[in-house]
């Protein structure tokens, strides 16, 4: 049947008479309906790929793109005076994850289906995904975001599970999301949830009762951990995931008739991060239920998982205290010390080793290092740093199981969606193939000194910026000149981050400008990004931000030449619109920190050139796209770490040391400043910085100017600029993650027999 009549028989009515909403539900509809007729990636092996967060973003955009049917369904509402981008936005926008490490979650769906290998997610139903950020008086509040209110994609299914939590039984509901893949068949997302849940025990805000379980189990996503309920609540939260998890897999197993005993055969396991390390004892539990002995149920259950490392920060890696775990998963306890007897007699009581420490904690980290046969780190420069100095001792003894997974992006979301002009200009200079096959991008450095290619490019550029602007006019009534040089900085707020950073080079701009300094063209500095609700420091730095956006662009003589934006609620869509429109990418992190940064690869994919320390994978974007076509500055990780083991550096003697760090930093609490802000919160940030600078802003300020300044003289080449860019997408090519998941199944998940 012709689209338009499939379409019409599900909306029983016109497509012009429809609204943006009907038009919504219908085409969902339509979309159900032909992921219904699609066939179940299969293989020898199946991956499940269990993870607390999936930042899957909207799905309808690019499920039309994996059909194979968006440019048409596009057209069909064109023809009928409607826009395939409003009846997109009518979605909500499922905020299941914190940042980079839930979205590569969803990009590795995306790219297990599109590579036909069999793999299903597992994660949970958070009623309420991450909050949504409101600005008000130059400071972040938190509201809960409810994304399932309305239609969604999930599919209801009958399957439940019981789940033991402090001695009393929950019974799971399963919720499916089918993962289509690009021209190819299905996986599913299992998203597991309690019915019992209850939104009335919200009171403000994104606070509610934390002990109720019945009432908040899955009721936001990561809930604040800096109070003991919190993080409590946390390992009721994981328990029930692995749980699920744990017994879908055993259920699937018996299903296809294969022998428990078998299955690391049938059975690949990957644990995104520490959150679903209970799994490991949790299956060894069920196994051992099964009349599998403890010592071949923990081998069978080693040649299963295999664990993923997303950071170095200490404070990011999981350790609960056993009096938690006894309380709220006793069953799992004797498991757990069995573990931690069988490492200690095997490594002589090396407390280092230890999966339980002194002080009576367990160290999820260790136990999925001792007890999964592969440990990856997610881009070459970590995975160093976590062989030769996070986990050492772990390499020293299991050097075989550590490998590199470098991270990488779904090109249909981050190309093909959110620039389709790119995309199609693509088609028409190399040809289509690099849809299927990202390493075809390269083919596009023949094309270097292509006129009517680079003129074609640097108009979709401007086109880009004007969306961005109608955008930003449009939700904060904040104008910019989409003729001006885009800067852009948007993830996660955090210290090492250095948003700071970004923001004490814009007091210096400021200052330059108003002391008769104007640059040659105008430019529009960019943030988004959330801070944690406890995190008060990342929220100082906000709150600068902010003030310095309302100083800046209220300055008739400033804002002439440069504008400052921060996006209010950051998420996938916003980052959509936002990441084909930069010139500049900002990736300023302390080096040694950022375990890879995925947002780096979005915008060298959309044509952007990065300004970035040699941290995560921007060491890997400059050994492809060559030190001529990236901006870098800063102290490397190695004088970073040396820093941190020697206790030697010192943020005051930066302070007192440098004219523009000291005009920079003073300016925080400046009068033009306090007028706008909040005494403390500027006064706390600034001491923090000549103080303490954990994160070593005041080490890399002077060599980010230079380099940032020189950047922008650059610009004014336009003819070199735009070749640069060139060099930027041609190379993205290994940063798909199609690329990655290829990697992670050659070596670690062997889905296909003689792959
Ligand atoms: C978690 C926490 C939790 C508590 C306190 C501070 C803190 C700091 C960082 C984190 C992040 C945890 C893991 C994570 O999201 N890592 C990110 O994973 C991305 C995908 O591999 C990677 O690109 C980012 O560089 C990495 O930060």
């Amino acid at each position: 049947m012709k689209l338009e009549n499939e379409l019409k028989l599900i909306l029983k009515k016109d497509i012009k008479e429809a609204t943006n909403l009907q038009l919504y539900n219908a085409i969902n509809e339509l979309v159900k309906k032909k992921a219904k007729t699609l066939s179940r990636c299969e293989g020898d092996k199946k991956l499940y790929y269990i993870s607390a967060e999936f930042l899957i973003g909207k799905q309808l955009g690019k499920n039309l793109i994996n059909l194979g049917i968006y440019d048409d369904i596009a057209q069909l509402l064109e023809n009928n005076g409607k826009s395939i981008a409003d009846v997109e936005e009518m979605e909500n926008e499922p905020s299941l994850g914190n940042g980079g490490l839930g979205r590569l979650a969803a990009c590795f769906l995306d790219s297990i289906a599109t590579l036909n290998l069999s793999g299903d997610g597992v994660g949970l139903n958070y009623h309420y995904g991450l909050f949504r950020q409101q600005f008000k008086d130059n400071k972040q509040y938190e509201i809960p975001d409810e994304w399932l209110k309305g239609k969604n994609m999930l599919r209801d299914t009958k399957v439940s599970f019981p789940v033991e939590l402090a001695g009393k039984t929950y019974y799971s509901h399963m919720y499916d999301l089918d993962v289509i893949g690009y021209h190819g068949n299905k996986n599913t997302l299992h998203l597991f949830d309690l019915d019992t849940v209850d939104s009335s025990i919200i009171t403000d805000s994104i606070n509610f009762d934390k002990t109720d379980i019945a009432k908040n189990l899955t009721l936001f996503l990561y809930p604040d951990d800096s109070d003991d309920a919190g993080r409590k609540l946390r390992i009721y939260q994981q328990y029930f995931m692995v749980s699920n998890a744990a017994q879908l897999i055993l259920k699937e197993e018996k299903e296809k008739g294969h022998d428990l005993k078998d299955l690391d055969k049938h059975v690949a396991i990957q644990i995104n991060d520490t959150h679903p390390s209970m799994v490991i004892p949790e299956l060894i539990r069920l196994l051992i239920l099964e009349g599998i002995p403890m010592k071949t149920a923990a081998n069978i259950v080693s040649n299963t998982c295999a664990y993923t490392n997303h950071t170095i920060l200490a404070e990011a890696l999981e350790k609960w205290p056993q009096d938690y775990l006894l309380e709220v998963v006793p069953q799992l306890m004797p498991i757990i010390e069995g573990l931690d007897y069988v490492v200690n007699v095997a490594f002589h009581d090396d407390k280092e080793l230890s999966i339980m420490d002194s002080e009576n904690r367990v160290h999820m980290a260790k136990m999925d290092m001792h007890f999964s046969h592969s440990i990856n780190g997610v881009a070459a420069l970590h995975t160093e740093i976590l062989k030769h100095q996070e986990l050492k001792p772990f390499y020293d003894i299991y050097s075989d199981k550590f490998n590199n997974k470098t991270n990488g992006i779904t090109f249909r979301r981050w190309i093909m969606h959110c620039n389709s002009e790119l995309a199609h200009l693509l088609d028409e200079t190399i040809g289509n193939e690099w849809r299927e096959d990202e390493s075809k991008l390269e083919t596009l450095l023949s094309h270097y000194d292509d006129e009517e290619f680079l003129g074609k490019a640097e108009q979709i550029k401007y086109n880009n910026k004007v969306r961005f602007a109608k955008m930003i006019k449009k939700t904060q009534n904040i104008d910019i000149d989409p003729n001006s040089i885009v800067d852009i900085q948007v993830k996660r707020m955090h210290e090492y981050k250095r948003q700071q950073m970004n923001a004490l080079w814009l007091i210096h701009k400021y200052l330059s400008i108003k002391n008769g300094e104007t640059p040659a063209r105008p430019l529009t500095v960019v943030f988004g990004g959330k801070a944690a609700p406890a995190y008060y420091q990342a929220k100082c730095v906000i709150h600068l931000i902010l003030c310095l956006q309302e100083l800046i662009n209220n300055d008739p003589e400033v804002s002439k030449y440069l504008k400052v934006v921060m996006i209010e609620n950051y998420n996938v869509s916003k980052s959509e619109i936002a990441i084909p429109a930069a010139d500049i990418s900002e990736q300023i992190s302390l080096a040694s920190k950022e375990a890879s940064g995925t947002g780096n690869m979005k915008f060298m994919l959309n044509g952007a050139l990065t300004l970035g320390t040699l941290d995560g994978a921007n060491v890997e974007i400059k050994d492809l796209v060559g030190e001529e076509n990236i901006y870098t500055f800063g102290k490397l990780s190695d004088d970073v770490i040396a820093l941190y083991n020697t206790s030697s550096y010192h943020a005051s003697e930066y302070y007192n040391g440098s004219a523009l760090i000291k005009e920079a930093v003073d300016f925080i609490t400046s009068k033009e400043i306090l007028k706008l802000g909040d005494k403390k919160m500027l006064t706390d940030l600034q001491d923090n910085l000549i103080n303490k600078d954990w994160f070593m802003t005041l080490l890399d300020l002077e060599d980010y100017c230079r380099v940032k300044e020189t950047m922008l003289q650059d610009y004014e080449n336009r003819d070199r600029w735009k070749r640069k860019s060139l060099v930027n997408i041609a190379k993205a090519g290994f940063f798909s993650s199609d690329r990655t998941i290829r990697d992670y199944n050659k070596d670690i998940w062997h889905l296909n027999k003689g792959e």
